[in-house]
C-alpha cells in the first residue's frame, strides 16, 4: 500500500456526474443536484448526531434546554433540515417523511421533477446507546405532465430512479444506487466530501448470519419459525448460522449487504402488516439489495412490485443473499402448497 496520498479521489458528485456523462446530452444534471442536496443534509445530520451525545440533543421534542430554547428531538431536527434542503434544491415536487403525517407538495416557484420519500433518522431511539442510525431515502421521477400529487409517490418501488441511505456511526457512510449497481461513499469530514470507498457492492450469494428480532418468536408465522429452526438446527452436517441483530435497519441492512445472510422483519400475529414502512424503508432497501445481486421479498411477493395505497403503510420484509432468501421463500411455498 503506497503511503502517497490518493490524488485521484472520486467524490460522490464526480461519480454520479460520470454516470450522467455516460447518459450523454440527455442528462440534465438535475438528479446530480438533488443528490447534492441529500449529501448536504447527510453532512448536517452526521454533525448533529455526533454532537447529540455531547450537547444533550437527544431530549424529547417540546422540552427546553439550559438556554431555554425549544429543544428539538434529533429526528425532528433532521426532518426539518431535509424538508428545507430538498425544497430549496428546486428539484422536488412531492416529499414524504416518516416524521410527517401528510405529504409535502412543493410550491410552484421551487417545484422540480423528482419526488423524495425518506425516513430522516431511522432507529433514532437507539442514539443514546451509541448505536449506528441512519437516513433512508428513495427517489421517483414525477409522472409525465404531473405537477406533483400523491399519485406520484403511490407507485411500486420498481419505478424508483434512485435510493440510498446514510449510516451515522464512527464515520458517515452513504450507500447509493441510481439503477446501475450499488456504491458506498465515506464522508471525509476534512474535505466535506463523500469519497468513493466501496465501489460496486455485491451481496455474497450466501452468508452465515441471520438478523431477526427473535423477541417476536412467539408471534412468528410457521414458515418463519421453520426457516429459523433450519438455520439454528441444521441437518446434513451443516454449521448453524450466527445471529446478529442491532435493531437499527440501516445498520442491519448495511452489514447484510457487505457480509451476506438474511435480514427479516416479518409480519406476524402481533404486527399483521409487519413493522417497517413500505415507501421509505422497505422500497429503498429492496432496490439497493436487488441492485447488489440479492433478493427482497415479503415472503410471498417481490417487495418492489407492491403498489402502495397509503404513504405510511407497513410491509413484511426479508432481504439479503439470494440463496438464503430463496431458502426462506421455500417455507412459504410449502405452506401455500399444503393449503
Ligand atoms: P424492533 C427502528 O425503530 C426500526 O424502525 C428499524 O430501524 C429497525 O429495523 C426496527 O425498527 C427495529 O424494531 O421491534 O426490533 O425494535
Amino acid at each position: 500500500m503506497s503511503d502517497q496520498p490518493n490524488t485521484n479521489i472520486i467524490t460522490l458528485t464526480r461519480h454520479v456526474l460520470a454516470d450522467q456523462f455516460e447518459l450523454g446530452p440527455v442528462a440534465s444534471g438535475d438528479l446530480t443536484l438533488l443528490l447534492t442536496a441529500i449529501q448536504t443534509t447527510s453532512k448536517f445530520i452526521a454533525t448533529n448526531v455526533r454532537k447529540a451525545r455531547l450537547i444533550n440533543l437527544i431530549g424529547l421534542a417540546g422540552e427546553t434546554n439550559i438556554q431555554g430554547e425549544e429543544q428539538k428531538k434529533l429526528d425532528v431536527l433532521s426532518n426539518d433540515i431535509m424538508i428545507n434542503s430538498l425544497r430549496a434544491s428546486g428539484k422536488t415536487a412531492v416529499l414524504v417523511s416518516e416524521e410527517l403525517d401528510e405529504a409535502v407538495f412543493i410550491d410552484e416557484k421551487h417545484r422540480g421533477k423528482y419526488c423524495v420519500v425518506f425516513d430522516p433518522l431511522d432507529g433514532s431511539s437507539n442514539i443514546d446507546a451509541g448505536v449506528n442510525i441512519g437516513t433512508i431515502f428513495g427517489i421517483y421521477h414525477i409522472r409525465p405532465d404531473s405537477k406533483g400529487t400523491l399519485q406520484d409517490v403511490l407507485r411500486p418501488g420498481s419505478e424508483m430512479v434512485a435510493a440510498g441511505y446514510t449510516m451515522y456511526g464512527s464515520s458517515a457512510n452513504l450507500v447509493l444506487t441510481t439503477g446501475k449497481g450499488v456504491n458506498g461513499y465515506t464522508l471525509d469530514a476534512a474535505l466535506g466530501e463523500f469519497i468513493l470507498t466501496h465501489p460496486n457492492i455485491r451481496v455474497p450469494p450466501r452468508g452465515k448470519i441471520y438478523s431477526f428480532n427473535e423477541g417476536n418468536s412467539m408471534y412468528f408465522h410457521e414458515p418463519v419459525t421453520k426457516y429459523l429452526n433450519s438455520l439454528k438446527y441444521p441437518s446434513n452436517g451443516k454449521l448453524p448460522y450466527s445471529a446478529r441483530y442491532i435493531g437499527s435497519m440501516v445498520a442491519d441492512v448495511h452489514r447484510t449487504l457487505l457480509y451476506g445472510g438474511i435480514f427479516g422483519y416479518p409480519d406476524d400475529k402481533k404486527s399483521k402488516n409487519g413493522k417497517l414502512r413500505l415507501l421509505y424503508e422497505a422500497f429503498p432497501m429492496a432496490f439497493l439489495t436487488e441492485q447488489a445481486g440479492g433478493i427482497a421479498t415479503t415472503g410471498t411477493k417481490r417487495i418492489l412490485d407492491i403498489v402502495p395505497t397509503d404513504i405510511h403503510q407497513r410491509c413484511s420484509v426479508f432481504l439479503g443473499s439470494k440463496d438464503d432468501v430463496a431458502d426462506l421463500q421455500k417455507f412459504y411455498q410449502q405452506e401455500a402448497a399444503a393449503k
